[in-house]
């Protein structure tokens, strides 16, 4: 059983650690115009008010860390997601998750970012490992590696270990710190693809327990395609923060899985005085 690892990222004033020793620390996920027209066409007229607005209700809401994504089809990405980054520097302090597979725009916007940056995402793919493992060596980010490589995301818990194992000794090898690198190892729809909770589950354990590292994940995928999606997604928080997700990406606007994880917090000894779960008892009655 490796130690648990602490993973620091940090905006230009603020700190934030990520452990399985101290409560989970969400990551806001709004700031994404995949699937929301109605954003994109704002984008594309360099209206950033709903951007604003996200964050702000986000960061309100209980997010640490905030997740932008800049993936408007057709777009300026590397321009855009710049644009993004400065108008959200300008509203919240909060350490920022640079969302993007665009190889130009990542390096535009470490470039420009005052902190240390959480990159979302490397993974065993050959090319994308040999692309963005050097840049976040070059700015001291630290860095999601996702369990997928050049043949897709594996069905067994073996696989996604033994991608996770291939991403931690490429990014070591070039002085990327352990404690650096957080691992996603992906949810799959539960509707379309029979056990997909489990090997999530299973796959979060196993690579926790193996090297120690922090574990994010995208957690809404798992309920897609099902009724009463926000209980599920509840549940699956709570059970994968058991099993070692330290810094879910999700929205903490969504009441039952907010609640799910600081409930997760205080099960597992990381609410001191139930502080946080009282706190936003408190709030909620206001
Ligand atoms: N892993 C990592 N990064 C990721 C993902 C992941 N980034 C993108 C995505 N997955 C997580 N972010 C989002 C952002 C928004 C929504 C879901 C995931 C979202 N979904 C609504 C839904 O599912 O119904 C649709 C939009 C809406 O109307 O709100 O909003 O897995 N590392």
């Amino acid at each position: 059983m490796a130690e648990h690892l602490t993973t620091t990222i940090k905006s230009e004033i603020q700190e934030v650690s990520i452990s399985r020793d101290l409560p989970t620390i969400i990551i806001g996920e709004r700031i994404n115009p995949t699937g929301r027209k109605k954003l994109q066409e704002e984008l594309k007229k360099g209206n950033f008010d709903t951007v604003s607005r996200d964050a702000i209700a986000q960061v309100e809401a209980g997010a640490a860390i905030l997740d932008v994504n800049a993936g408007v089809p057709r777009a300026d990405e590397p321009a855009l997601l710049v644009e993004m980054i400065k108008h959200i520097l300008a509203i919240t302090d909060v350490p920022l998750c640079i969302d993007t597979a665009n190889v130009a725009a990542l390096e535009a916007a470490l470039k420009l970012y005052p902190g240390k940056a959480l990159v979302n995402s490397v993974n065993g793919e050959e090319n994308k490992l040999e692309a963005i493992l050097p840049l976040i060596k070059e700015y001291g980010a630290a860095v999601i590696g996702l369990t997928m490589d050049d043949d897709g995301i594996p069905k067994t818990v073996q696989k996604r270990l033994d991608i996770a194992r291939k991403i931690i000794e490429r990014a070591t090898k070039i002085g990327i710190p352990l404690e650096d690198i957080v691992i996603d190892p992906l949810a799959l729809s539960m509707g379309a693809e029979e056990g997909a909770g489990k090997i999530a589950l299973k796959s979060i354990q196993a690579i926790s327990k193996e090297f120690g590292v922090n574990i994010t994940m995208g957690c809404s995928n798992i309920s897609f395609g099902i009724p009463d999606r926000e209980a599920i997604n509840a549940t699956f928080m709570g059970m994968a923060i058991c099993c070692g997700l330290t810094c879910p990406i999700t929205n903490p606007l969504k009441e039952q899985v907010h609640m799910a994880i600081l409930a997760a917090d205080l099960c597992m000894g990381r609410d001191e005085f139930a502080t946080n779960w009282i706190g936003a008892y408190r709030k909620r009655k206001k």
